[in-house]
């Protein structure tokens, strides 16, 4: 934070976000009338379930790993899918937030029998390790009874959480995933897809990051909150204000804190750490991109990757995508 504050212009990176509050406020957010991300992908994933899942299994046993899984809300009818498909699953769900992953498991395996949960409790950026299948190894059939020969890993990373990486970012996170995969696995992507002709118009876009309601801006805002709580800052959040713009050079929605007047913010920290820091009036201090993507930026995306796109779902206007990929 002191590194992003003193740089010019600031900046703070997203993952801040996420404390109990902004946690809350996002879960708010994927209910707005303007954010049509979760809407669209939950239908494309309730929707097309069953060929999403027999396509990544070709005839395999699938166990399903999924990246910042969160409530692991949108995962459920995958899972009951994947039921259908082979009777009994074991779910992955690698999160930070130990006890997000602790209830998405309850519930899971309550509403869902035939589902065995494995929490891994990881930052997904930094690496993490698998347990082994089910007690057997990866490949070993499951048993005299079971007619699938060997087991395939179906990797989810949906929810779009891919546009809040620098593209280079995510394209050398999934080379490090896909060279911890064995041939066949699958990668289930869910990209929101950049404005264009046809689909959806900039404005449409940004009203997802500006909503009426101004959610978003709290959302945005809680950011200062927090660093008062945490950090015993004096930001007064009155003097500051949500901006969201479209960049359409670098294709990508930005969200900043703008102050609303010159002010000065001090930090308290030990010693020589404590920090003032100086906003101009209309400074904007930069605290999301949430990348857009075209089908085929994320399918070359995806392909560089190692992960050449065997299958893709999206609506009549193209506003989202859900891709398959496989490693050869
Ligand atoms: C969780 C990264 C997918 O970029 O749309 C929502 C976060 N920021 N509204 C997104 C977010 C503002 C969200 N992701």
């Amino acid at each position: 934070m002191r590194d992003g504050l003193r740089r010019s212009p600031k900046q703070l990176p997203p993952w801040l976000f996420y404390d109990e509050a902004g946690s809350l406020l996002f879960e708010a957010i994927t209910t707005l009338p303007e954010y049509y991300l979760t809407r669209m992908e939950r239908e494309l994933l309730s929707m097309h379930a069953g060929g999403m899942i027999a396509q990544a299994a070709e005839g395999h046993r699938l166990r399903l790993v999924e990246l910042g899984a969160g409530s692991a809300d949108k995962t459920r009818t995958l899972l009951a899918a994947a039921l259908a498909h082979q009777g009994e699953v074991e779910y992955l769900p690698v999160d930070v937030s130990a006890s997000a992953l602790e209830v998405a498991c309850r519930r899971i395996e309550a509403e869902l029998p035939g589902v065995t949960t494995r929490p891994v409790v990881a930052d997904y950026t930094q690496g993490w390790s698998l347990p082994p299948s089910d007690g057997r190894t990866d490949g070993q059939p499951g048993g005299e009874t079971d007619k699938y020969a060997t087991v395939r890993e179906l990797l989810l990373w949906i929810g779009s959480s891919i546009g809040n990486f620098e593209p280079e970012a995510a394209e050398a996170l999934l080379r490090r995933i896909n060279a911890a995969m064995q041939p066949g696995y699958g990668l289930l992507l869910g990209v929101d897809l950049a404005p264009c002709a046809g689909g959806k118009c900039v404005g449409e876009l940004l009203a997802a990051y500006d909503d009426e309601a101004g959610v978003t801006a709290r959302f945005n805002m809680n950011l200062l909150v927090r660093l008062n709580r945490e950090l015993g800052a004096d930001f007064d959040v009155d003097r500051f204000a949500h901006w969201a713009e479209w960049n359409a050079r670098a294709s990508r929605i930005e969200m900043h804190l703008e102050s609303l007047c010159e002010q000065r913010v001090h930090i308290p920290g030990q010693g020589e750490d404590g920090l003032t820091v100086h906003f101009a009036a209309g400074e904007r201090m930069h605290t999301e991109n949430s990348y857009k993507y075209t089908l085929e930026g994320a399918s070359a995306l995806m392909a560089r990757a190692g992960f050449p796109v065997v299958e893709r779902w999206t609506d009549h206007g193209e506003w989202f995508a859900v891709m398959l990929g496989r490693k050869l």
